[in-house]
C-alpha cells in the first residue's frame, strides 16, 4: 500500500481532521513563500520587516510591501490544494483548516470552517483608534491614514512579537487537541505558537502528517511524510477517498 492509501485509511467520515497550511499551500498560485531560495525573505530578513518597530520607522516600505503583496494575492487564485481541502469536507464531518496565510484563499476555495493565525491582508486598521477601514491606492512616498484620528494604518496581520488574536489560538488549540488527524501542508513550522499545534495533536494522539517537497523541523516527529507539493498531494489523497466512498 503506498503513503496516500495508507493515510486514506485513517480518515473516516466522522473523523476530526485538522490542517495546519503555511505559504508553501499557496506557492502553486503564484505567491511566493517567505523562507524558500525564492521567496520573499531571502534578500530581507524577515524578523527586520515583519515587525511593528520596522513599521513605524519605515512605514513607506513597509505599506508598500503590503499594496504590493495585496495586488498579488488578488491577481492570483486558489489552487487544486485548496480546492482539494474545501472537498474534504464533503467526506468528513468536521475539517479544519488553521491558517498561517494572510491571503484569504482558504476561504475563496470554499473551506468554511478556517481559523486566521496571523490575520489576513484584506483589512487595515488604525494603529491609534483601532478603526478597520478601507485604505486607498499608495503612490510614491504615500503611507496610509486614518480617516478618523490622522494616524497610520497598517494592515491586520501579526508581526513578530505581536499576540496572536487571542480566540484563533484558543480554537487552533483546542482543535489540535481534539483532531484524529493532523496534517501540517506547505509549512517551514518555524514560527511559533503555530509550530507547536502539530506537536500537541501528536501529543494528545492524532495521526501526523507533513506535505511538504523539502524536510522541516516537524519531519521527525511525524507519522507520515509525503514529499510532494500539496496540490499533488492533496488531490491524489481525495481521490482515493471518493473511491473509497463509491465502494
Ligand atoms: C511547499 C510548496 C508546495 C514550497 N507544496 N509545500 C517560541 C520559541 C522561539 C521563538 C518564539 C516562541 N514563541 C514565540 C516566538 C517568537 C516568534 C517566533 O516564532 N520566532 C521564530 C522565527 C523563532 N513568534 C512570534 O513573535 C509570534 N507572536 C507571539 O508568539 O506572541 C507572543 C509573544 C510576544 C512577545 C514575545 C514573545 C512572545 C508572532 C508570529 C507572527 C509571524 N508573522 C509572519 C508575517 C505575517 C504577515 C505577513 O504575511 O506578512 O507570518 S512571519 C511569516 O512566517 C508569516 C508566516 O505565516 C510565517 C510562517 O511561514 P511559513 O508559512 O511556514 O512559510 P515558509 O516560507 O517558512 O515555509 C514554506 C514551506 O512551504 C517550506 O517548508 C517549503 O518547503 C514549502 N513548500 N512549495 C507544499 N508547492
Ligand atoms: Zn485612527
Amino acid at each position: 500500500m503506498d503513503a496516500f492509501s495508507k493515510i486514506a485509511e485513517h480518515i473516516k467520515h466522522d473523523t476530526h481532521v485538522a490542517i495546519l497550511t503555511g505559504a508553501g499551500i499557496s506557492a502553486e498560485s503564484g505567491i511566493p513563500t517567505f523562507r524558500d531560495k525564492d521567496g520573499i525573505w531571502t534578500k530581507m530578513d524577515p524578523n527586520q520587516l515583519a515587525s511593528f518597530d520596522v513599521f513605524l520607522r519605515d512605514p513607506v516600505l513597509v505599506s508598500h510591501w503590503y499594496q504590493h503583496r495585496r495586488k498579488v494575492a488578488e491577481e492570483h487564485k486558489p489552487n487544486a490544494g485548496h480546492l482539494a481541502l474545501a472537498e474534504l469536507e464533503k467526506f468528513c464531518k468536521s475539517v479544519t483548516v488553521v491558517t498561517q496565510n494572510i491571503d484569504r484563499y482558504h476561504q475563496k476555495a470554499g473551506s468554511k470552517n478556517v481559523i486566521e493565525l496571523h490575520g489576513n491582508i484584506e483589512e487595515n486598521y488604525c494603529i491609534r483608534c483601532k478603526k478597520f477601514q478601507e485604505i486607498p491606492e499608495l503612490k510614491d512616498n504615500d503611507v496610509p491614514k486614518c480617516k478618523y484620528c490622522g494616524d497610520l494604518v497598517r494592515p491586520n496581520v501579526v508581526w513578530f512579537g505581536e499576540m496572536l488574536p487571542q480566540d484563533a489560538i484558543r480554537k487552533a488549540s483546542e482543535t489540535a487537541r481534539n483532531c484524529d488527524v493532523f496534517f501540517s501542508v506547505g509549512t517551514s513550522t518555524v514560527v511559533f505558537p503555530a509550530a507547536q499545534f502539530p506537536l500537541d495533536a501528536k501529543n494528545s494522539g492524532a495521526v501526523l502528517i507533513e506535505i511538504n517537497p523539502e524536510e522541516t523541523m516537524l519531519t521527525p516527529y511525524c507519522h507520515y511524510s509525503v514529499r510532494e507539493k500539496s496540490s499533488v498531494a492533496l488531490t491524489q489523497l481525495l481521490e482515493i477517498l471518493k473511491k473509497k466512498i463509491e465502494k
